[in-house]
């Protein structure tokens, strides 16, 4: 089976409210996603995304009546830290958790798209770089933009990758393929709903690291 398909997010209320217990229950397996990229380059930013989970996790389960959805922690710290907020808490963790959250997502679906480097076609850089890019590059600093490009070199093949996510089971390339696409469309409205969530309720900061 397919390592994202074991953990495929819920479709959304119309509301779009997220319950945030499914939600920690389903990305608590994100992390290790950074595993198919197959080197230890990448354990701090698997790390980062860990402790942002763990972050939201400890406030949820604090009154997990009272933070039944994402919004309402949200809500909750807002009113309670006025001051610092949204530079505080759950939802500063969950503001970093989202920008990895649209990484992956972007990855997932340019590689999804066929979109390769016509001279190197089996290299996910144009995937990594689309995604750091559009979901990352602005909140980083120039020191931690270099740690990125560095930590490129380290990405792993495509043909690799993909069998990876696969749970490393010889899988046909559209099959996978196919998974990555099913997996992306909860996802994705998932990733979406937080972002507009953020806009919303203007908790969006653009402060760099
Ligand atoms: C946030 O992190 C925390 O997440 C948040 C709170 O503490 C907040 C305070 O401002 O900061 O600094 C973090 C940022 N997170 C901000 C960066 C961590 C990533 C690791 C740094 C660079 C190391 C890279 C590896 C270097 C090895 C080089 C060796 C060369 C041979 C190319 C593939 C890239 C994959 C990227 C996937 C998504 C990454 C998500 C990063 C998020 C980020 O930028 S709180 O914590 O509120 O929970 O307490």
């Amino acid at each position: 089976m397919s390592l994202l398909l074991d953990n495929q997010f819920k479709e959304l209320p119309p509301d779009k409210s997220i319950d945030t217990k499914l939600f920690l229950e389903t990305v608590a397996h994100l992390p290790t996603f950074f595993d198919c990229l197959g080197s230890k380059v990448f354990s701090p930013i698997k790390s980062d995304i860990s402790g942002n989970i763990t972050k939201i996790r400890g406030i949820y389960l604090k009154d997990p009546t009272k933070y039944v959805t994402l919004q309402s922690i949200l809500e909750a710290e807002r009113e309670a830290h006025a001051a610092e907020w949204p530079k505080v808490g759950a939802t500063l963790a969950l503001m970093w958790l989202k920008r990895g959250l649209r990484f992956i997502q972007i990855m997932l679906q340019s590689l999804a798209d066929g979109e390769k480097d016509e001279n190197n076609p089996n290299l996910i850089k144009v995937n990594v770089t689309k995604a750091y890019e559009q979901a990352l590059k602005k909140y980083h600093g120039w020191m931690v933009q270099k740690l990125f490009s560095a930590a490129l070199n380290a990405a792993p093949y495509r043909s690799n990758f993909l069998k990876s996510l696969s749970k490393g089971e010889e899988v046909k390339e559209d099959v996978c393929l196919a998974n990555v696409r099913q997996f992306l469309v909860n996802y994705t409205i998932t990733v979406d709903a937080i972002y507009e969530m953020y806009t919303d309720m203007n908790a969006e900061l653009d402060y760099t690291v």
